[in-house]
């Protein structure tokens, strides 16, 4: 990887096509040099004496022996830019082979086209932005949904590497600590007891820990959320799916048993995006086919973000305990599990949830009952849609603040910090041995927390975080 800074580079950094505005950056410390005499400032003075950014508006000539083009030359004449050196963006008419001569225009005098990522690793090496935040440019990006969107964005707001900061800093304050009664040893005077020592130690450890437990849920939640709708036949389970899909993707019939197989379709409702899962109805079927499609229904249900358990209004007095039953077994080994109440337009819709009271059919620790819905009007999905919002936001919640990529990266070195300080952990404990050896442990676990936030980087992990993103970024 070039990590060096003299050279001034190029890219389009609007989506490729035609648009209304297409955009090149540029960032080096030849800005103004190449852009003498072909980019002609209204306010040439203005251009000339650019001390803080702002916009000038000219014209560049030459451009592939076109008439002069109006640009708009977003400037940022210091180190107060996202690269940290001077930068500028072009804006122009988007279309695709005037914005080609602009580039090549730029190429001829000198400037070389960006790799990928290279303004964002430019900013990092420029101190700007730490790793964790440089992958979360990146996960803002590629954010597919609205929850993806906020995680990344508290990641660029710095909320992770703020703590992970905070836990540096209460490390290197440790580490000073320990080394300042080394220098003392001879006069037996002790800047941090071991019992202090032994404190502040497991407190680091606990934080760890939790962020490595935190990180490990993210790797394993898989990047698409599933919702699968489960009940018993005949519950409307894909009537809703066809209404949720907008499809008619399910087979629909009022013959119990019309699913067999499970369908599964991406859906970007109420502000997120899904997988949404159709399931056979839950039945005590002997036969083949019933058996097959209540293996494919448990798989479905086992690996679900999130259950909408099914309970049709119409449902008769016999089977409602039954249907009790089956929910409260499904929610028991479900990471997240809702219930509604289907049909509930049908003139034999009966509300037997709400009738019943909220004690046997309270559906999750916030107490929230079960919505009443119809698939054929579409009541109650508002209720619907904020119950999955919240639902998702408490069994995704702490995975999801974690970034897959940077989960991904973090992993080892987060084990690494566990290790060091349950190394140190263990000798404090012990009296007859020395500080100094502690203070290997907690040295080690800081290189680790350096790997993490890019204090310490090598050219294989700016390779790793640098190589995913794209050019012009
Ligand atoms: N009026 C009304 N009828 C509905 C509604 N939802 C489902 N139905 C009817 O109820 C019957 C069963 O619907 P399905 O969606 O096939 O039920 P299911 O839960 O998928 O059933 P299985 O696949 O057998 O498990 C069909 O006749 C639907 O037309 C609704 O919201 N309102
Ligand atoms: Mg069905």
């Amino acid at each position: 990887m070039d990590l060096s800074l003299d050279d001034t580079i190029v890219a389009l950094a609007s989506a490729p096509g035609s648009a209304y505005r297409g955009i090149v950056r540029i960032s080096g410390p030849r800005i103004r040099p190449v852009l003498a005499g072909w980019f002609r400032p209204d306010d040439d003075d203005a251009w000339r004496t650019a001390r803080v950014a702002m916009v000038h508006s000219g014209q560049l000539i030459n451009v592939s022996e076109r008439a002069p083009i109006a640009v708009d030359v977003h400037d940022w004449p210091n180190r107060r830019s996202y690269t940290g050196q001077p930068l500028v963006e072009l804006h122009l008419p988007g279309s695709p082979p005037l914005l080609e001569a602009v580039l090549s225009s730029l190429h001829r005098r000198g400037v070389r086209p960006a790799r990928a990522g290279e303004f964002t690793l430019r900013a990092f090496l420029a101190g700007k932005l730490d790793l964790l935040q440089a992958e979360a440019v990146l996960g803002v990006i590629d954010a597919h949904d609205h929850h993806e969107l906020q995680a990344a964005l508290a990641q660029l707001a710095g909320g992770l590497s703020g703590r992970l900061s905070a836990l540096r800093h209460d490390l290197l304050e440790l580490l000073a600590d320990l080394e300042a009664g080394l220098d003392f040893i001879e006069e037996d005077i002790e800047f941090v007891s071991r019992c202090e020592l032994l404190g502040r130690i497991a407190t680091a450890l606990r934080f760890v820990e939790d962020l490595l437990q935190q990180s490990s849920s993210r790797m394993q939640s898989r990047t698409r959320i599933s919702v699968v709708l489960a009940g018993l036949p005949n519950a409307g389970k894909s009537t809703l799916f066809n209404r949720l899909t907008a499809s008619q993707s399910a087979l629909v019939s009022p013959h119990e048993g019309t699913t067999r197989d499970f369908l599964q379709f991406p859906v970007e409702w109420a502000g997120i995006a899904f997988d949404l899962i159709d399931t056979a109805g839950w039945e005590d079927g002997a036969e083949q086919i019933a058996r097959a499609a209540q293996l494919h229904r448990s798989e479905q249900v086992e690996g679900a973000d999130l259950i909408v358990w099914c309970s049709a209004a119409n449902l008769p007095a016999s089977r409602r305990e039954e249907d009790n039953l089956l929910f409260e077994q499904t929610r028991q080994y479900a990471r997240a599990c809702v219930r509604v109440q289907t049909q509930a337009d049908r003139p034999d819709a009966e509300m037997w949830l709400r009738e019943e009271g909220a004690s046997s059919i309270e559906i999750d620790s916030n107490g929230s009952d079960s919505p009443e819905v119809s698939a054929v009007t579409g009541a109650g999905f508002d209720r619907l849609a904020d119950m999955l919002r919240e639902s998702l936001a408490t069994s995704h919640g702490t995975a999801r603040q974690w970034l897959g990529m940077t989960a991904a990266r973090c992993r080892e070195s987060l084990e690494g910090v566990v290790e060091a300080l349950r190394r140190a952990e263990e000798s404090a404990g012990i009296e007859s041995v020395g500080d100094e050896l502690i203070a290997v442990d907690i040295r080690d676990a800081l290189d680790h927390l350096g790997h993490i936030l890019g204090v310490i980087y090598t050219d294989d992990i700016l390779d790793r975080v640098f190589s995913k993103f794209c050019i012009g970024k």
